[in-house]
């Protein structure tokens, strides 16, 4: 209980933020999305990443209000650049929901809100989920899934490759997009058994018409290994790390390429 006041008060004195880290088209590199990560600007402690935090948030049921307000903080701050941004008119924003979050009854009612609210253009938006959250209850799963795409939102398998999805599973999933997770990425351009794995999901992507997000990518190396597989997207440190929104609205004004 004391975990969750802690939670309730920073969220309510507006000690949350969130940082974007961009997406990018490969192999062009060229900035097509970002991705919403939410901070913590504790008073004392400094800036926390989620991972101080979400576990915390997620046991005390919080994070239903705190990821409420990441995606009502990230479409608005997206819509503001869709406006103001020359050029940045088809920028796409990746919002990471957590298994609790999307088994919350009031979800689809929340994000249809959300998405009036902030006139965003639901076809910029990615709901991340991640592939063990569709292991469970699958029937209400798909339900939810579908009435989220019927608000024109995107859906992205999130670490995909790290839980248990069995093929037959994920054609039943009305997704959009697989995001191979960084543990696959990392030795792929010194280790052939784990480019072959790369190329089996980009090729499993291609096959049931997915696009696919490389994870954590930090050498020309890999860049160029996924561009060669034909992986659609990629995201890591060699592009670019999470920052502020005054440093990506910078990104954005300098590149001019996001359309
Ligand atoms: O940049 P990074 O350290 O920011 O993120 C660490 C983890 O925290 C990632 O697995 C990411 O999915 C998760 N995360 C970041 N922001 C959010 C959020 O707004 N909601 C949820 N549920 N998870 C988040
Ligand atoms: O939601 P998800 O677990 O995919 O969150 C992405 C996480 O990966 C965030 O913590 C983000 O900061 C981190 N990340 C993104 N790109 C890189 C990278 O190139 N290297 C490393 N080490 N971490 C990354
Ligand atoms: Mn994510
Ligand atoms: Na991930």
């Amino acid at each position: 209980a004391e975990a969750r006041a802690q939670l309730e008060r920073a969220l309510a004195a507006g000690e949350f933020l969130v940082h974007y880290q961009p997406i990018v088209d490969l192999p062009s590199g060229r900035l097509i999305g970002v991705e919403a990560l939410v901070r913590w600007q504790h008073p004392e402690r400094g800036l926390l990443g989620p991972d101080t935090f979400i576990p915390l948030a997620e046991e005390t049921g919080l994070i239903v209000p705190l990821g409420h307000w990441v995606l009502a903080e990230s479409c608005r701050q997206v819509a503001a650049w869709h406006r103001e941004v020359p050029d940045a008119g088809r920028l796409r924003v990746s919002i990471n929901l957590s298994a609790r979050q999307f088994q919350h009854a009031g979800l689809v009612g929340d994000v249809a809100a959300v998405l009036r609210e902030s006139g965003i253009d639901p076809g910029r938006v990615v709901l991340e989920i991640t592939e063990s959250l569709l292991m469970r209850d699958t029937d209400a799963t798909i339900s939810t899934l579908h009435e989220l795409r019927a608000l024109g939102v995107h859906i992205a398998i999130d670490d995909f490759g790290t839980g248990y999805s069995s093929l037959s599973y994920l054609r039943r999933f009305p997704i959009d997009i697989l995001k191979i997770d960084k543990a696959f990425i990392d030795r792929i351009a010194t280790d052939p058994d784990d480019a072959t794995l790369a190329e089996a999901v980009v090729q499993l992507g291609r096959a049931l018409r997915l696009q696919t997000v490389a994870e954590g990518i930090e050498s020309l190396d890999q860049h160029s290994l996924l561009s060669a597989l034909g992986c659609t997207y990629g995201q890591g440190y060699l592009f670019a790390r999470p920052a502020g929104p005054a440093h990506i609205e910078a990104l954005l004004r300098q590149s001019r390429n996001s359309g």
